[in-house]
């Protein structure tokens, strides 16, 4: 049931457990109980309140890696009914003079080792109080009665455009991506330890490493920064049961290999990209454990289609989420029959409400959020994942989805990863190049390129094979690790 009273915290809600649990671990061996994190989130909220003048609805910007510190500042802005404008740790000073200029932040809370870039950039009258100043707040502080319809997060997504929005929610929205997704998919218990790599800026990592875990009143180990190899480490020395972090992490794990670091985990969630069949079963194989694929989005908070143990088709990202609905609609707004590509639009509990930006318009109409995505429901109502919208390639008339030629070529054991997109060209409109980034120890050569063209041919039509291949050292990514393809289309256009 994701109906809430009309006066709801979602801070309150998910710190309501008993005060003696594990809430919060770091990889030092630091344990938070419920009530340290009662305590640390009042004692804020009454400095807040009491020195810096924060009052319901001020905007309060976050700065800081995941740690305990972050989710204490997190839990005291909203208990004091303060909008939280959670930065990602990398952002530059450019980027954060943009996201204090569009949420108007009146307050912000840095760690004392990321300051250095927020004092660089313009937050306007908004001062800076680093969390070392945090000092000689009361142990007690009433949380502010918000309504469940008083906006709690602003949440930035540039989406793979470069273009920042952000994003509004709720009170009641935070507590609905646990009552969905979480609960139906996730299925956490109050006994499970949870662990990740997105950053809680991330609305993947907020829900999956801090909203998801506290609403079951179970733990979660806060990471700061770990290679996959390490986050595999840190699974088997806390005996993590949850994890959540995107498929290229998942494939690296597999490719660094003592995969027995895994054996505690019970559940695995996998978002932020599409997850390819062929990562799904390898994982399987290793480990035995079933990833849970879901396409979520800034926008919408959280995960809306998806699917766990034996309702999982690797290859297809699931179904509707209980609480979503979701549909395969015409550039009419007509659903198309199953099997038809179309544009994705969802709708449900939560739902996109940008901030002053005129984009609004673009991605709600008629009740339905348009994610931009191309995706097809086959016959059993299961949500396949083809490109984003603008990924279709056109190709002497025929479309052709880059992931799908991504897919393919993965499989490839040269490839470690790969970006597919269309490049101009005068005769075919468009033809399709991929940008390859090979594994440790294989050289690109005109024979490997030849090489990777056959074996995309042999799994895909072969009208889809990438007919120029380029070897970079990286694919262009946002900070939330989205592939940045406008980058790569740019590029092959020049
Ligand atoms: O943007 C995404 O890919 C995403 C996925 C899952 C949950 C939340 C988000 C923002």
């Amino acid at each position: 049931d994701v109906r809430y009273p009309d006066r709801v915290n979602c801070a309150v809600e998910l710190l309501t457990h008993d005060s003696d649990r594990l809430c919060l671990l770091t990889p030092d061996g630091e344990q938070w109980t419920y009530a340290d994190l009662q305590t640390a989130s009042n004692r804020i909220a009454d400095l807040l309140t009491r020195v810096h003048g924060l009052v319901p609805g001020n905007r309060v910007l976050l700065r800081g890696p995941n740690n305990p510190w972050l989710a204490a500042c997190w839990f005291a802005v909203l208990k004091a009914g303060g909008v939280v404008v959670t930065t990602m740790p990398l952002l530059r000073p450019a980027e954060l003079t943009a996201v204090a200029e569009i949420a108007r932040v009146d307050l912000a809370l840095c760690d004392p080792r990321f300051v250095d870039d927020l004092r660089l950039a313009r937050l306007g009258a908004a001062s800076i109080v680093t969390y070392e100043e945090l000092v000689g707040g009361a142990d007690h502080f009433d949380a502010v009665e918000t309504s469940a319809d008083d906006v709690a997060l602003l949440a930035f997504t540039s989406g793979t455009t470069g273009q920042p929005k952000a994003t509004m929610h709720f009170h009641r929205d935070v507590l609905a991506i646990a009552d969905t997704f979480s609960r139906h998919l996730v299925g956490p218990r109050p006994d499970d330890i949870f662990t990740g790599t997105p950053p809680l800026a991330f609305t993947f990592g907020l829900g999956g490493l801090l909203v998801f875990p506290l609403r079951a009143g179970a733990a979660t180990l806060l990471i700061e920064r770990a290679t996959p190899d390490e986050l595999a480490d840190l699974i088997e020395r806390h005996a993590v049961t949850v994890c959540f972090t995107a498929p290229t992490a998942y494939r690296a794990m597999l490719r660094a290999g003592r995969l027995e670091r895994l054996r505690s985990l019970r559940r695995a969630v996998s978002a932020g990209e599409h997850l390819p069949a062929s990562t799904w079963r390898d994982f399987f194989a290793a480990t035995g454990v079933r990833l849970i694929d879901g396409i979520g989005s800034t926008e919408m908070l959280h995960v809306f289609i998806s699917a766990a143990d034996d309702d999982i088709r690797p290859g297809a990202t699931g179904k509707e989420v209980p609480g979503y609905r979701a549909a395969v609609l015409d550039d009419d707004g007509n659903p198309v029959p199953p099997g038809t590509p179309g544009r994705l639009a969802v709708k449900g509990p939560t739902g996109c409400r940008y901030l002053d930006d005129p984009r609004q318009a673009a991605y709600v109409h008629n009740g339905w959020n348009f994610t931009g995505d191309t995706y097809l429901r086959d016959e059993d109502g299961y949500f396949h994942y083809l490109a984003r919208r603008d990924d279709m390639i056109v190709s002497s008339g025929y479309n052709i989805a880059g992931p799908e030629v991504e897919e393919a070529l993965v499989g490839h054991p040269a490839v470690s990863e790969c970006c597919v997109v269309g490049a101009p060209d005068p005769e075919r409109g468009q033809i399709v190049k991929a940008y390859v980034v090979l594994r440790d120890g294989a050289a690109g050569s005109p024979a490997l390129v030849a090489e990777l063209q056959d074996f995309a041919k042999r799994q895909i039509a072969p009208y889809k094979y990438p007919r120029a291949v380029e070897f970079i050292a990286s694919l262009p990514r946002t900070s939330t690790g989205k592939i940045q393809r406008y980058v790569l289309r740019q590029r092959s256009s020049t």
